[in-house]
């Protein structure tokens, strides 16, 4: 059968959409792999805002009340690798527009403020910290300032953000991601900036042509669409570039692109998932009863590197400039019960028998010497091919037949299911649409015992 015949062949079968013959299936990058498969990244808002107890500032802080005295960034690190984290991100600026470099653009800095004497650069800590625990470094650099009084004067505060970007992005070291916020607020003159996204873009290619590039339009990374730790259920990679055309853009359709994706989507652009650990983004004194339990950071890594995404986590340092005890404990916690929970996978690595039972699904087998007993499945795509499972069925055998176990859509990088504890000697998993021939899927089987 010729290409145009299978896909006409597809949709008449109701069949998930696939490609056009001409559109070649994406793929990702080597960057867009690695950063996937780090699987999990430490967020860290810092700056004005902890000092005043506040979400947002308005950028009229002054300097002075930054004093962090004891400003630790290995302590972050420490805590973030304790947690299995393999990447951190840091606000160098957030919507206040105080900078925590010492940067030439603007007096609004670490450097007017009485922290190290008005010589220290929390960005160069921050690097330092990450390069000696071995862990990547983010930046967040907010294109929203409430502080600059050329913002809202388009061209002018464009080049002064372009200058900020390239102090960080050329003063310290490699940095792996770059998170654009889209926020676009009023100017102090009361006019809106039209932010030159493909400026931006390009000139964080230039300065660090290794780093992904992170907004709600990606074009590198999306997006997941909220904010509570919810990937979709359904959770393709590919994306169609014009549902969200530019990084703040709202409505039905953009959340719903954020969260799903595109089975034909024609650019890779995986979904990110960020979600703080406290009710708020920055570190508040009276949310220290309110860190997240254990039992909700593993729901959320179910909820996003589960289905797909990567997880962004994050845990505020405090007035004094450490992660609170209370958050690191959780770090660990949450480490620990993962670990158990996927300490011995049952298949021992064996891959399922695997075979094509039509053009767009197929089956893969294991069958056990004795019953197991199993309450996690943990799927996942070969995706250096693009993603291409749209629908299937796992199903183990019982002593008085086969019972499905779970049922999804998407699998991607990885899927993690978990269904009721069944002793079962034959588990098949079964791909019941794919965008294209499917290809071999890695199971692995885990026990509800931690
Ligand atoms: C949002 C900001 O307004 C929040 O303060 C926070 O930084 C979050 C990650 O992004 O757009």
């Amino acid at each position: 059968m010729k290409r145009r015949e299978l896909v006409a062949a597809g949709a008449a079968f109701g069949l998930a959409r696939r490609l056009g013959p001409m559109q070649s299936r994406p793929v990702p990058s080597p960057a867009q792999l690695e950063w996937q498969r780090d699987e999990l990244s430490l967020f860290l808002h810092f700056g004005v805002n902890t000092f005043t107890d506040r979400e947002w500032g308005d950028g009229r802080e002054d300097p002075a009340i930054f004093v962090p005295a004891a400003l630790d960034a290995r302590q972050w690190a420490r805590a973030a690798k304790a947690g299995g984290f393999r990447a951190m991100i840091l606000t160098a600026k957030h919507h206040d527009g105080f900078c925590l470099w010492p940067t030439r653009t603007t007096r609004h800095s670490v450097a007017s403020s009485p922290w190290r004497d008005g010589r220290g650069d929390v960005v160069r800590e921050f690097t330092d910290a990450c390069r000696a625990e071995g862990l990547k470094a983010g930046l967040y650099l907010s294109p929203w300032d409430r502080n600059n009084p050329v913002y809202g004067d388009s061209p002018r505060y464009n080049d002064l953000y372009c200058d900020q970007l390239t102090e960080l992005l050329s003063q310290y070291g490699p940095v792996q991601e770059v998170w654009f916020d889209g926020a676009n607020g009023e100017g102090p003159n009361g006019k809106r900036q039209t932010y030159d996204w493909p400026r931006f873009w390009g000139l964080v290619r230039t300065l660090q042509p290794n780093a992904v590039i992170f907004s709600d339009a990606g074009p590198d990374i999306r997006w997941i669409g909220n904010e509570r730790g919810v990937a979709g259920e359904t959770n393709w990679s590919p994306m169609d570039p014009g549902a969200v055309p530019y990084p703040g853009a709202s409505g039905e359709g953009v959340i719903r692109a954020l969260q799903q994706g595109d089975p034909s989507g024609t650019v890779w652009r995986p979904g990110e998932t960020d979600v703080s650990i406290r009710p708020g983004w920055f570190y508040h004194p009276a949310e220290d009863e309110r860190v997240k339990t254990v039992e909700e950071l593993v729901e959320i890594y179910f909820t996003s590197v589960g289905r797909n995404s990567k997880l962004l986590l994050n845990v505020p340092p405090t007035r004094e400039g450490l992660i609170h005890g209370v958050d690191t404990a959780r770090l660990v916690q949450m480490r620990q019960r993962l670990a158990g929970m996927f300490a011995r996978d049952l298949t021992a690595g064996r891959q399922p028998e695997w075979r094509n039972t039509g053009l767009r699904t197929a089956e893969g087998e294991f069958r056990f010497p004795a019953p197991v007993r199993i309450a996690i499945a943990d799927l996942r795509e070969d995706i250096t091919r693009g993603q291409l499972v749209a629908r299937y069925r796992l199903e183990g055998l019982e002593d008085d037949g086969w019972r499905t176990l779970s049922t999804g859509t998407t699998i991607g990088y990885r899927k993690l299911d978990r269904f009721e504890p069944v002793a079962v000697q034959r588990v098949r998993l079964r791909i019941e649409d794919a965008v294209a021939e499917p290809q071999p899927v890695r199971v692995g089987l885990y026990s509800p015992e931690s």
